[in-house]
């Protein structure tokens, strides 16, 4: 059996030609069950339905040999355990630092102002302003990111932008980008050993839909 951990949303709506092009169809919509182990056309294929933040985590520990994750969930995640074969070039955005419209960022950088910067991304938030040798101080938030500096909470936010819709309708503004993002396949190191035979025609499929 291979199992391959995916979350709802943008994740599988975009995996799924790829999913497709390789030979695997779900027989039932995420959306629509609320089963969360989905069978496919392939006996010895199945679909987990979990959090994206929990993919890397089902595949580091083996309860899925396969995931696709964003770059920005693996990044937080640190990555143990976890063979990284394939950028999938789906579900792209770019990870950006926003700031109210009227805020001079630039110029409390230069003044070497203490920022306070609300995010889900502490990982690479803090990495990305070490490098800058910029000092903040961050608060860890599981969402709505836009609503913080509005509301006093942070000056700033790092959160993942697509069109820019939700920051321009919160009249935020992108200063900086911290990295361009995209869902990438994992596979655990031992399922990738113990069941070659299967995975690797699976990793070949999806190289070839995905290029
Ligand atoms: O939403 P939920 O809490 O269930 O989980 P999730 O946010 O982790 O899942 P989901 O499905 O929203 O995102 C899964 C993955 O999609 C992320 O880990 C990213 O790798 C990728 N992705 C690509 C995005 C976006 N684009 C994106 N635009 N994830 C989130 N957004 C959000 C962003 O956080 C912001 O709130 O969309 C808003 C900005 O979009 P624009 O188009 O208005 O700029
Ligand atoms: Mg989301």
């Amino acid at each position: 059996m291979i199992t391959i951990a995916l979350s709802k949303g943008r994740i599988y709506d975009e995996a799924l030609p790829l999913l497709k092009a390789a030979g695997i169809i779900a027989t039932e919509d995420p959306e629509l069950s609320r089963k969360l182990i989905l069978a496919t056309n392939r006996r010895n294929v199945r679909i987990l339905i979990v959090r994206s933040a929990d993919v890397p985590t089902y595949v580091q520990y083996g309860a899925a040999d396969l995931g696709i994750a964003g770059k920005d969930v693996l990044n937080e995640h640190g990555g143990r355990g976890l063979y990284q074969p394939l950028d999938l070039n789906i579900a792209c955005c770019r990870m950006m630092v926003a700031v109210p419209a009227g805020f001079d960022y630039q110029q409390a950088v230069r003044q070497g102002a203490r920022l306070r910067v609300a995010t889900k991304y502490v990982q690479a938030a803090r990495e990305h302003f070490a490098a800058k040798g910029v000092h903040v101080d961050l608060i860890k938030l599981y969402g709505s990111m836009e609503l913080a500096p509005l509301t006093g909470l942070a000056d700033a936010i790092v959160d993942l932008v697509a069109t820019g819709n939700t920051l321009r309708a919160n009249n935020l503004k992108a200063v900086e980008e911290i990295a361009p993002i995209s869902a990438r396949l994992i596979v655990n190191q031992a399922a990738l050993k113990l069941k070659r035979d299967s995975i690797q025609p699976l990793l070949d499929a999806l190289a070839r839909a995905a290029a």
